[in-house]
């Protein structure tokens, strides 16, 4: 059978869906960010018998071309679309009717949501990739994740989990190295025996301990929010431990990756007031960018001249 497995390519949870999905079905890979989905989907050919999608947020600024992929494909197809990011009611009703079968639920990650799908097709180790990700996702305290954990060696799970997240964060932009992930966690390897994980989670560790001061230092307070800008380090990391330092409940960190163009991370406390995802995904098309997220952690890329109207327009909501 022609199947295809599209996952989110960022983090433990995506790629941990990305590998229950492939473990399931012996579907081809396709990771893909926020941005490129569209552009992702045109690759999957109209014969393809099987397509399952997760942790995309597909539920954004580009939801119509979206929907047309989903069309074009759900003609042949059996379509299965997994996510917990925010989705409108009004845009499930819309892939149910396109004929996608929709696995929908906020309050749990991607990963366990695959996981319980697919649950009769996967062997006993699944149980911690799907854990993987909702460590990584700070999602274990939900019901299903809640149950699992209790019923596993918690330390286990939670060294597993951090050494691929870190080690992700340290080959990050890595050409290839999340799909080699994937490829190794699908045929059920746990993270520490996957060749290069456990050194480069280390590495990750080194930096990291040297970051907090660095951050102190470069970082800017504005209001009940702080932000940098970097030029070599994870805007993810930056952003958490610019919330520590600044003791705000919001962090933003920002990286010119692509020429004239911010990729930026935010990270939220329990005290900020907004959901992220949902206010940086309205500010930054407001500002000729893109964006998305979940409620504590969210992502936008905008212009860099645009950047300090992004910093302002937090400012004022968080
Ligand atoms: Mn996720």
């Amino acid at each position: 059978m022609k199947a295809y497995c599209l996952s989110h390519r960022k983090d433990v949870d995506g790629l941990g869906s990305a590998s229950l999905s492939v473990a399931a079905t012996g579907g081809e890979l396709i990771l893909s960010d926020y941005d490129d989905l569209v552009e992702n989907l045109r690759r999957i050919p109209d014969d393809a018998e099987r397509v399952v999608l997760s942790d995309l947020g597909a539920d954004s600024a580009d939801f119509p071309e979206f929907l047309e992929q989903m069309e074009r494909l759900a003609a042949h197809a059996k379509i299965t679309y997994i996510d917990h990011h925010y989705m409108s009611e009004g845009a499930k009703r819309k892939l149910r009717k396109a004929g996608v079968e929709v696995v929908h639920d906020t309050k749990e990650c991607a990963s366990m949501l695959t996981y319980r799908t697919f649950k009769d097709q996967l062997p006993e180790r699944a149980r911690l990739i799907a854990l993987c990700g909702a460590v990584t996702d700070y999602m274990d305290d939900s019901p299903l994740a809640k149950k699992m954990m209790e019923q596993s060696d918690r330390q286990f799970v939670l060294l597993e989990a951090s050494m691929l997240s870190y080690a992700l964060g340290r080959k990050e932009g890595k050409e290839g190295f999340p799909e080699m992930v994937v490829r190794e966690l699908s045929r059920m390897k746990h993270p520490h025996e996957i060749l290069g994980v456990p050194q480069a989670a280390v590495e990750e560790l080194e930096k990291i301990a040297q970051l907090g001061e660095f951050v102190k230092a470069h970082g800017t307070k504005k209001g009940r929010l702080a932000y940098m800008v970097t030029g070599q380090y994870s805007t993810g990391n930056i952003a958490k431990l610019l919330i520590g330092a600044f003791e705000v409940p919001v962090g933003v960190a920002m990286k010119e990756k692509k020429k004239g163009w911010y990729e930026v991370s935010l990270r939220g406390t329990s005290e900020c007031k907004v959901h992220l995802g949902r206010t940086v995904a309205k500010i930054s098309v407001s500002l000729g960018g893109s964006g998305g997220g979940h409620r504590k952690a969210a992502g936008c890329r905008v212009p860099v001249s645009k950047v300090d109207a992004l910093i302002r327009a937090l400012a004022k909501k968080v």
